[in-house]
């Protein structure tokens, strides 16, 4: 049965992570000096050094045997541009994915990564995350190997190892016990959906700006209702699609 097939996440599986233990998330990259700094700082280092996040980053040429260690060649019937061969990638996940490994890859092919997306991927026990590099995969890789395809936009970035890093920072902040109580209740009030309401902090006037007066006035139920309304009209201007 190909990959694919098996389990959706989110439903009851032998894949799911019973919640509170460490999420494992192995890389396949051909740059892993990429993630050295980004996946080192912020609260993706916190998660690692807490023990939520257990990282490891892995060369996919290392996965590569002949002589000059060959990960790219020719497309079948022509055409522009290198495609990733198989044998490298095929090897690399027989050794790293077990039974309960999502295996991703990325690509501007795959189907749109979002909030929801990271919810799930969450859920799991252990990502194997594959950056996608040159014209693309082997088809074969993605039939045989691919549990799911992932694009964080429609753009063309020169490889995949900035989207897998989306993917890891997405993910990484829904992990129990990687946000604060503070963060995670206001993470919760901002999940219907819209795009934020505007904020201010002191002063209350600034070069001549002045923070709407209805934020300063203590009425709190009044300033419920104009935030919800400010949230709506900013979605309705800027991203219609989410209404
Ligand atoms: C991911 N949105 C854009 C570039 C080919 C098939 O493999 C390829 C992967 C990339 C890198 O990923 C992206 C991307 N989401 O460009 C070319």
């Amino acid at each position: 049965m190909p990959r694919g097939t098996r389990a959706a996440p989110g439903r009851a599986s032998t894949t799911g992570r019973a919640t509170g233990c460490k999420m494992k998330i192995d890389v396949l990259t051909l740059f892993p000096g990429m993630f050295a700094g980004p996946m080192d700082e912020s609260i993706i280092r916190r998660a690692r050094e807490a023990g939520h996040l257990d990282l490891a980053i892995h060369n996919l040429r290392d996965y590569a045997h002949d002589r000059h260690r060959t990960v790219d060649d020719r497309p079948f019937g022509g055409g522009p541009g290198m495609l990733l061969k198989p044998e490298p990638i095929f090897e690399a996940v027989e050794s790293l994915a077990g039974g309960k490994t999502q295996v991703i890859l990325m690509s501007p092919s795959g189907r749109a990564f979002n909030q929801a997306v990271a919810r799930e991927l969450a859920e799991r026990e252990h990502l194997l995350l594959i950056s996608g590099h040159y014209e693309g995969f082997d088809e074969r890789v993605r039939e045989q190997l691919a549990d799911d395809e992932l694009s964080i936009g429609d753009y063309v970035l020169t490889n995949g190892s900035l989207p897998v890093m989306v993917i890891i920072d997405a993910v990484t902040r829904l992990l129990p016990g990687v946000l604060g109580d503070e963060e995670s209740a206001r993470q919760d009030s901002f999940s219907d959906g819209l795009l934020e309401h505007p904020q201010y902090t002191r002063p209350a006037e600034f070069r001549g700006m002045a923070v709407p007066e209805v934020l300063l006035s203590g009425n709190h139920a009044q300033i419920a209702r104009w935030r919800a309304d400010q949230a709506r009209q900013r979605t309705q201007e800027r991203r219609p699609d989410l209404l």
